[in-house]
């Protein structure tokens, strides 16, 4: 008994305590989705407008090519998994047939009134492998009832139902903030002031997605799954922490979508009292909704990999904005920017050139190495890890590459189902018979990228985990090389 102990030591070694908040099973699964897009469609696209005041009239939305599949395809192109759509905008016009509102799509002349814009991109999302999400806004300028409680009661909570119901699985269900105050409000054309901390009754409008969507993830300013960053520009902070306490602006209210320090999203905070990762939303043209006079004004692939550099690659999603036209398609040149992207961030992450290395760390947790051992950084499963033993914190990993290889991309990944736990790592590369700096970083979580000012050309790489307030759960090492884009394959914008 006693020699089978003493020669089997490691199993015993348990896997380490979760550090902090950690993710719920709708949080992972978000995680991995990465990249989603979010599209933008309705009387804006008519009116040229961004914020509709919501007395445009149905008459108006007539997308005769429109073609959900044409959408949601470019979208899978650009490398995308989902895509949310905007249900219903501040414009009240609601893209289904919806009880709720004689505001929506059957009093438009598409397909004589029998038309649904949401089934559609349902249906095209099943055939192309892409997840659904639901963007509807709460505020709704065309509504009477809006600022009243029935507005949130009988009008938006039952839109929410039916949207749920009807158009499942959804992956997210995304609120916003916004509120301009004033809209045409069944004609009474004024300006109607809400409680932004209180009027949505936010916990009871949640409880609507938990029990008809429980696989769904929310999100919104204040999550509760999901947080806002803080801007529109696309990029999360350098530093981005997956755990965020929202604050109110105003001492003593309770924060809610509209009412946060936004500001805060960006980073988040290291001591957040809850799990909620940032989304980064941008859209892919300078409006979320079609204009024509900003055809051709698409971010050209190269800008779109900049973002998720600074998104994906900063532990957060990246949710592009598309603006399908009066037709109701994408455009060419946006749809080529989006395959443009689509090629470059397959093949540039389709080669790890750290696989096959030889791995040599400074402490494995237990010893045991095919539990918690490096191997497990080169497998693609996010969630097996490299640990280290509990009073191990700064352990240091040589990467022996074998030969001289060329990168400018680094990529790490915690296992975030034990928390965000590494505050700080840094890269060596062996160079001229000592070791040379290259990079370092300080949050890692779901996903760091660390793209480099050049490339590197080295065959012994050496990562060493600077601060961390307890033992490591790495899960993904990897070293890649930016594709570029022979010029032969690039597609003539228009
Ligand atoms: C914001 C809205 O006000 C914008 O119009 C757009 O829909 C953006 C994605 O969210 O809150």
């Amino acid at each position: 008994m006693l020699l089978l102990s003493a020669s089997l030591p490691a199993i015993a070694q348990p896997a380490p305590k979760p550090y902090g908040p950690i993710s719920s099973a709708a949080q992972l699964k978000w995680q991995e989705t990465e990249m989603y897009c979010l599209i933008h469609f309705g009387p804006d696209t008519y009116t040229d407008k961004e914020w509709g005041y919501g007395d445009e009239d149905p008459q108006i939305v007539n997308p005769t090519q429109f073609n959900a599949m044409q959408i949601v395809g470019a979208a899978k192109a650009g490398g995308f998994k989902g895509v949310i759509v905007v249900a219903k905008h501040h414009d009240g016009f609601c893209l289904w047939p919806t009880k709720t509102t004689e505001h929506n799509i059957s009093h438009s002349p598409y397909k004589n009134g029998k038309g649904d814009l949401v089934q559609e991109y349902r249906e095209a999302c099943d055939k192309l492998g892409m997840k659904l999400g639901i963007y509807c806004s709460p505020w709704d300028r065309n509504s009477a009832l809006y600022g009243k409680p029935e507005y949130v009661t009988d009008v938006y909570r039952k839109q929410l139902e039916e949207l749920y119901t009807h158009y499942g699985p959804i992956f997210i269900t995304w609120f916003d903030g916004a509120n301009g105050g004033d809209g045409y409000y069944g004609g009474a054309k004024e300006t109607r002031k809400i409680d932004r901390s209180t009027y949505y009754g936010w916990d009871t409008t949640w409880a609507i997605v938990r029990k008809l969507q429980p696989g769904a993830a929310i999100f919104g300013d204040v999550g509760p799954d999901v947080r806002w960053v803080g801007n529109e520009n696309g990029t999360a902070g350098e530093t981005s922490w997956a755990t965020y306490t929202p604050h109110a602006p105003v001492e003593g209210k309770i924060p809610g979508n509209g009412f946060v320090k936004d500001k805060e999203g960006i980073e988040g905070h290291r001591d957040g009292k809850y799990w909620i990762p940032a989304e980064c939303d941008v859209p892919l043209r300078p409006g979320w909704f079609y204009h024509e006079s900003q055809d051709g004004k698409a971010k050209s692939a190269d800008e779109l990999m900049q973002l998720y550099y600074k998104s994906v690659g900063r532990g957060a999603c990246l949710d592009l904005g598309l603006s399908p036209n009066k037709l109701g398609e994408i455009t060419y040149d946006d749809a080529s920017q989006l395959n443009l992207f689509g090629l470059r961030l397959k093949n540039t992450f389709s080669n790890n050139l750290a696989r096959g290395a030889n791995l040599k760390a400074s402490n494995i947790r237990g010893d045991n190495k095919a539990k918690f051992g490096p191997g497990k950084l080169l497998d693609k499963d996010r969630y097996s890890y490299w640990a280290t033993d509990d009073t191990c914190k700064t352990p240091q990993l040589t990467i022996n590459l074998h030969k001289a290889k060329t990168f400018d991309i680094i990529r790490l990944r915690e296992n975030v189902k034990l928390g965000q736990r590494i505050e700080g790592i840094a890269i060596d590369v062996y160079e001229s018979g000592q070791w040379q700096e290259i990079a370092t970083a300080t949050s890692i979580g779901a996903n760091r990228l660390i793209k480099l000012p050049k490339e590197i050309t080295a065959s012994m790489v050496r990562l060493r985990i600077t601060r961390s307030p307890v033992c490591i759960a790495l899960s993904d090492f990897g070293l890649y090389k930016e594709f570029e884009l022979e010029p032969f394959r690039t597609i003539p914008t228009k």
